[in-house]
């Protein structure tokens, strides 16, 4: 059995702030001691780890990301090997990823297929989710098996008609379905539909430039998407989690459902909360490394965000990790927006653009815990393993640096991706050394877990419901 003892740091939780010492028994958290405890200075372990002057904090749990996701003719850039090990460096050591179900295909071949990619790669502990693109007969009965082997949520889109899209019928089915099988559905909310034809008459018109992309994604569409979404859950008695919630009009609808009561829940992520539409209009074609969906908005629409996050309107800040290099793969949209492959890297930042809203006043330190690791956690049937420094529970544990400097940097960064969407942020708080299940995979600022470390982890249904 080996043993492990981090000592005297500063050990924070969703719950708790604790100066504490935690000692790691065979991968697991075994005790918590204070230092005016009968136990402190007395645990004897193969490795100390000195986190005085430290945060001791639970590893981050990304419930949001793309590695190898394809994407309008191409593939974003992060295998499971490289997104995990920039996850890693970040303070992250649990992602889940979205399996896809193409059109015409099965729920079962589409996640064999990712089983397949992350199988032996992972630097950091996995999971899925199931993107459902083609809802029918045969593959709403697949949902069954899959909330039974540990894949209990499922991805629908009312975006991007003719790729991933669902009508408002197979929506509900599909409702309809995870409400008796407990699975948790997740939204992309926009109104694709819509938003195409907009898209057609802005190029018709010959506004081709990045900034158009935000243009026509409008915040209205967003909000009515999200509404609707909140509608059909209520006739399938079924619980909604709407992922990238951008927009404070969007903000507005989840509010008001949780108001009345309803088991809606909502996900923002970094990039809503600290870049915007200035960031669309950069000269040139630099706009396109910006490009997502939904996409970025104007700066006002922050407030509401960070307001959402600090009243529990917003439960999870998570990715949407996508990257796509600016060379060859973002540049396929030159002279027309709407072939920008959609999304931003951002896997390595989470935990550390978070740090920063604490420095900044947005959140506190046990929120910034909760948002990036308790609450993805419980939402996705990751807790009590996950999410949390408990006996019991999985060492997965970063120490944090607190008052470390950094400037975030493309030259630095470890995703496989040639820009920073946060180039030259100034940020303070690092992470030093990472955990995962007691092995040591960054140690002060050197990597030393592997490809293959990582293991699948089959999920339990949503802890916010029972
Ligand atoms: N949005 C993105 O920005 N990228 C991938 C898919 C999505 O919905
Ligand atoms: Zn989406
Ligand atoms: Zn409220
Ligand atoms: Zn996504």
């Amino acid at each position: 059995m080996t043993t492990t003892l981090i000592s005297g740091g500063l050990v924070i939780t969703a719950a708790d702030e604790i100066t504490a010492d935690v000692l790691i028994e065979d991968g697991k958290v075994a005790a918590l001691a204070a230092p005016d405890s009968t136990y402190a200075g007395r645990w004897s372990a193969d490795r100390v780890i000195d986190a005085t002057g430290k945060y001791v904090i639970p590893g981050g749990v990304d419930a949001h990301t793309h590695f190898e996701l394809p994407f309008g003719g191409t593939a974003a850039s992060d295998t499971f090997e490289t997104g995990t090990r920039a996850a890693a460096w970040g303070g992250t050591t649990t992602v889940v990823d979205f399996a896809v179900q193409s059109r015409g295909q099965s729920l079962r071949a589409g996640l064999d297929t990712w089983h397949a990619k992350a199988d032996g790669r992972c630097a950091v502990d996995y999971a899925f989710h199931m993107i459902l693109s083609d809802v029918h007969e045969s593959s709403l009965k697949e949902m069954d098996l899959l909330v039974g082997e540990g894949v209990t949520s499922f991805k629908l889109f009312m975006a991007y008609p003719g790729v991933f899209y669902s009508d408002d019928g197979q929506i509900l089915r599909a409702m309809q379905r995870a409400a008796g099988n407990g699975g948790l559905i997740m939204m992309h909310a926009e109104n694709g539909i819509a938003i195409d034809v907009l898209v057609e008459q802005a190029l018709a018109a010959g506004r081709t430039d990045p900034r158009y992309h935000g243009e026509v994604r409008r915040t209205l569409l967003e909000a009515e998407a999200t509404h609707r979404a909140i509608q059909l859950a209520r006739v399938a008695g079924s619980p909604l989690y709407v992922v990238h919630v951008s927009a404070e009009e969007a903000v507005a609808e989840l509010a008001q459902a949780r108001d009345k009561g309803l088991p809606v829940f909502g996900e923002t992520c970094p990039q809503y909360l600290f870049l915007s539409t200035d960031n669309l209009a950069e000269p040139g074609f630099e706009g396109a490394k910006y490009v997502c969906s939904t996409p970025l908005r104007p700066r006002e629409h922050q407030a509401a965000l960070w307001r959402g996050l600090r009243t529990d309107d917003l439960q999870v800040v998570s990715t949407d990790h996508c990257p796509f290099c600016f060379s060859g793969q973002k540049e396929l949209g030159r002279g027309d927006f709407s072939k920008i492959p959609n999304g931003l890297p951002g896997v390595e930042n989470r935990m550390d653009l978070l740090h920063q809203a604490v420095v900044d006043g947005h959140i506190s330190r046990r929120r910034w815990i909760e948002i990036a690791c308790a609450a993805p956690a419980r939402m996705f049937g990751l807790a009590p393993h996950k999410g949390t420094i408990a006996p019991g529970g999985d060492a997965d544990i970063v120490i944090y640096d607190p008052h470390a400097r950094q400037t975030l940097s493309a030259s630095t960064h470890h995703m496989n991706v040639d820009y920073s969407a946060y180039e030259g942020k100034q940020i303070t708080g690092q992470v030093e050394t990472v955990l995962s299940r007691g092995e040591t995979v960054i140690e002060k600022r050197k990597f030393t877990g592997r490809a293959g470390h990582g293991r699948y982890v089959p999920r339990t249904t949503c802890q916010y419901l029972s």
